[in-house]
């Protein structure tokens, strides 16, 4: 198949997962095209198979935006033209679905071949509805616009379902994550430059945007870090970067937590902790805690979101609700105290992460979802 993919290219959950499926659909020997205003993070190599077309965005005295969504639109169009796309898989509905609806109907106006549009839900979507209602009409759009539809979650179908009255069948297809790259540790890591053979290390990936709470991270930390020697890892930056340096500061804890910032290879990190902990207000699938799991480490997250799909509440982790920092601390000090649990915590968390997350598993079945749609 030949397949158009965008995403936002930033760090961040949703490019992620299509920068990987991308590269693994190229590895399968599709022919892969990424089409975006930037290289995606982590589409750091050459691959055989995978093109990067990069669209511009203008600077024109008039516009006060430049209209980069015109542009985009216009780009799949001639992309889909040249190299003759069966799919655009688009990663978000807003504003990817809807510039895919555009590039097809451009293309259906010179009768050239028109590629079907998969649209793959991640769920801020949502959110941007949630916190400015005006986006309501063009997602439901170009939702319903999108010959096939998949979400990460079930929990984040239903949600769609349930706030666009969607009319059609929503694909669950879960993330996955590289088996190659994110493994337990195997006695090559670099835990020392972290914490003592003594002390705990808790981590923690973000891009620290509000709804990720780390505010709360820091306060379950500070918890911990009172009844056991613990050192807190920091991934990733975002708005709250500075409230969380500040809180830091103020709780005295300089010296025990480590900012890394972005990184591209947290699989270099993630193995060397004891524990992660993402007590997200909201959460569509929660990728970062996948990887953590698939490196061998159990998570403390929030119940109620679509973390229940990922983390086994009691066998590699523990679920809770949103804000109750008290209870998570407590969970996380009675299993860090208890060796035997920990580790048999930490085996179920590879185990479980392989066996229902491996990317064998997940690339099939969106190839598969591929084929149906397109002989729909
Ligand atoms: O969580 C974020 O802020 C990033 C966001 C994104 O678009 O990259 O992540 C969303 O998509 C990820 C990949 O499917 C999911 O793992 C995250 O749970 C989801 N974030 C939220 O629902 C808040």
């Amino acid at each position: 198949m030949i397949i158009g993919i965008t995403c936002y290219p930033v760090a961040g959950g949703s490019g992620i997962v299509a920068t990987e499926l991308g590269q693994q659909l190229a590895a399968r020997g599709h022919q892969v095209h990424f089409i975006s205003y930037a290289i995606p993070f982590r589409l750091d190599n050459f691959r055989t198979n995978l093109m990067y077309h990069g669209v511009e965005t203008t600077a024109y005295p008039l516009f006060k935006f430049p209209p980069y969504t015109l542009t985009l639109a216009a780009k799949m169009a001639e992309v889909s033209r040249n190299f003759k796309l069966d799919i655009l898989h688009m990663h978000y509905a807003i504003p990817h679905a809807t510039c895919a609806y555009l590039a097809r109907q451009l293309l259906a106006s010179n009768n050239e071949p028109i590629p079907k549009i998969i649209t793959t839900l991640h769920g801020t979507d949502i959110t941007l509805v949630g916190s400015d209602p005006s986006f309501y009409d063009i997602t439901r759009f170009s939702i319903h616009a999108s010959d096939g539809l998949t979400a990460v979650s079930k929990y984040l179908a239903d949600e769609t379902i349930d706030v666009f009255k969607v009319k059609k069948e929503i694909r669950v297809i879960h993330n996955f994550f590289d088996e190659h790259r994110f493994k337990p540790r195997n006695g090559c890591c670099h835990r020392k430059e972290f914490a003592t053979e003594h002390e705990f290390l808790i981590a923690h990936v973000s891009n620290f945007r509000p709804v990720k709470r780390t505010l709360d991270v820091i306060d379950i930390f500070e918890k911990i870090s009172a009844e056991l020697p613990a050192k807190l890892v920091l991934i990733g930056e975002g708005p709250d970067t500075i409230l969380a340096r500040r809180q830091i500061n103020k709780k005295g804890l300089n010296d025990s937590v480590i900012f890394l910032g972005n990184q591209s290879r947290i699989e270099a990190v993630l193995p060397c902790a004891d524990l992660f902990l993402m007590p997200s207000e909201e959460e569509s699938f929660g990728l970062a805690a996948l990887e953590a799991l698939a490196c061998g480490v159990p998570v403390i997250g929030t119940a109620g979101t679509g973390l229940s799909e990922v983390v086994d509440d009691y066998k590699n982790g523990f679920l809770l609700p949103v804000g109750d920092t008290t209870s998570m601390a407590r969970a996380a000090i009675s299993l860090l105290k208890d060796v035997e649990r920990l580790e048999e915590f930490k085996k179920a968390a590879a185990e479980i992460a392989l066996r229902r997350f491996n990317s064998e598993k997940i690339i099939t079945e969106y190839e598969r979802y591929y084929e149906e749609v397109l002989n729909a």
